[in-house]
């Protein structure tokens, strides 16, 4: 069984190679697959995106296969749970991760601990052969930090604050992170419902 993952983003496709390193299946990215695209997310929600980009890349691949897409973001409480769904486009998708943290660190100055609350949630959509389409969702919850620190995961996980670990999700190893993650958790979850399928 062979599983194509609908993705441009090496960050997700590394942690998605990593939790499914001991399963049966083998992953492949959009590049490994031989298909390459960047369907425009026109979606106002992680749902309408991950469908959009789940559909975009089955068209494209050989008949027969799975295809999984991720749309994922950051949600911060004070920012009126911005930037959500444009967290990729945020200040520019070509714009790097430094500006942007430093940016969500500068609009939260001065807030404490406990309005800084804010999450990552990860959407992901299934389509199995016949076209049959399936959801799953995973939700991290933890604070904005006042400065950036660790050197693993990507993005916004430098400025991601784990009050129960003490550290950002970059100061995570990647199988902790995986353990607690959005992306972690849809992907168990979307597995389960997979079971039932496949
Ligand atoms: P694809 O659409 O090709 O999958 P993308 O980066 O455009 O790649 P999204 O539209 O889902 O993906 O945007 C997700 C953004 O949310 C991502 O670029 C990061 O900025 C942020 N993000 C999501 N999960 C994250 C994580 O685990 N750690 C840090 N940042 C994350």
């Amino acid at each position: 069984m062979k599983i194509i993952f609908a993705t441009n983003n090496q960050g997700k496709y590394k942690e998605i190679k990593e939790i499914m390193k001991d399963s049966a299946v083998e992953v492949l990215s959009m590049k490994e697959a031989g298909i390459n695209l960047e369907p425009e997310e026109t979606g106002t929600t992680f749902i309408e995106n991950a469908t959009i980009k789940a559909k975009a890349v089955f068209e494209a691949a050989p008949a027969g296969s799975l295809v999984i897409a991720d749309d994922s973001g950051l949600e911060v409480d004070y920012l009126d749970k911005g930037p959500g769904v444009d967290s990729a486009l945020y200040l520019g998708v070509d714009t790097s991760y430094r500006i942007k943290n430093k940016s969500i660190i500068d609009r939260l100055e001065g807030v404490p601990d406990e309005k800084r609350t804010a999450r990552f949630i990860c959407v992901m959509v299934a389509i199995l052969p016949d076209g049959t389409l399936l959801s799953s969702k995973g939700i991290m919850e933890g604070r904005i930090d006042y400065a950036e620190s660790g050197e693993n995961g990507f993005g916004y996980d430098p400025i991601f604050y784990l009050p129960e670990f003490g550290r950002t999700s970059a100061a995570l190893s990647p199988e902790e992170k995986n353990e607690i993650s959005h992306r972690g958790k849809a992907l168990k979850e979307m597995k389960e419902i997979l079971v039932k399928y496949i």
